[in-house]
């Protein structure tokens, strides 16, 4: 398929919503003047008693059943048609996988290289494989009209093509847990060229061969259940937390123990390790993080005081 037969997903969808949007406003309207011109037409003071009666009439009744019968017909026709376009991914595409965890995004590339923003090609398809790691989120991109449940266990995916350079939002639409509104990021598209740049940089989070624990934090989702001043958010603060006294369940048994690198680092690796007296046992566990990206991350603990 060419790039110039390639049909967006925003170009088939918006005609099929146009259409069933503008058949409801039809009835709507159709249905509402009626409606009231009977209720004047055959009001008690202007008919007192009921003045004919009608036993049936056949060509009214024929048209009642034949007319919405073909408009839901083609209503469902051509939703179809144009649904298959959005399951039908067009030869070529780019492979992305997106990871949905609360309560974020993370966007894998073939060559390995995540991000927390979807940076896309202007013009090119893009096929979005969709994986959670714990409970149901939805993939959706307003823009390009495409939104896709995200389920632990079950393989989907969802594709399109950003035709203007531009940043379109991106959202969870399942309510997926008390941050699920911190599940906001977007897709960036860009000009190919650009973006094959950006693609064969070195994987986000380093500065100068020296992984910045911040962007970590904030590409990981740390920040969205962890805050940086203090807040009470779902996880324990990071301020001040290195070196701190902390509380802790264990075993079924209340420790108090003092925030070193081990526990940081066991809290990120096993999170159910030592709970946090009166937080919920919710965190993901890391596996996928390398000792360098937990080494960068408990450094960067250790600078919020
Ligand atoms: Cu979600």
């Amino acid at each position: 398929m060419n790039q110039q037969d390639l049909i967006s997903t925003t170009a088939a969808i918006d005609p099929v919503f146009m259409l069933i949007f503008g058949i409801c406003l039809v009835l709507l309207l159709g249905i509402t003047v009626v409606m009231i011109a009977f209720v004047v037409r055959y009001h008690r003071s202007r008919s007192p008693q009921p003045t004919s009666q009608s036993d049936g009439n056949v060509w009214l009744e024929t048209i009642w059943i034949v007319l919405p019968t073909l408009l839901v017909l083609a209503m469902f026709w051509y939703g179809w048609k144009e649904y298959l376009v959005l399951r039908t991914v067009p030869k070529g595409a780019l492979a992305v996988t997106a990871t949905a965890r609360m309560w974020s995004w993370e966007f894998r590339y073939a060559n390995g290289k995540t991000s927390s923003k979807l940076y896309v090609p202007v013009g090119k398809p893009v096929r979005v494989e969709l994986v959670s790691k714990d409970v149901i989120h939805g993939f959706f991109v307003p823009a390009f009209r495409v939104k896709r449940d995200v389920v632990p266990g079950m393989s989907n995916y969802a594709w399109f093509v950003a035709t203007n350079p531009g940043s379109y939002d991106l959202f969870c639409s399942q309510y997926c847990g008390i941050q699920h509104s911190a599940m906001v990021t977007t897709v960036e598209a860009v000009p190919e060229v650009q973006f094959t740049a950006w693609l064969n940089q070195s994987s986000s989070g380093a500065v100068g061969g020296k992984l910045d624990g911040r962007k970590l934090a904030t590409e990981k989702g740390c920040l969205g259940c962890h805050s940086l001043d203090g807040t009470r958010k779902v996880g324990p603060t990071f301020k001040g937390l290195f070196g701190s006294k902390v509380e802790v369940m264990h075993d079924g048994k209340m420790l108090n123990i003092i925030a070193d690198d081990a526990y940081l680092k066991e809290s990120i690796r096993q999170p159910g390790a030592k709970i946090v007296e009166d937080y919920p046992p919710i965190m993901p566990a890391n596996a996928d993080l390398t000792d360098e990206q937990v080494t960068a991350l408990i450094e960067f603990i250790k600078s919020v005081k």
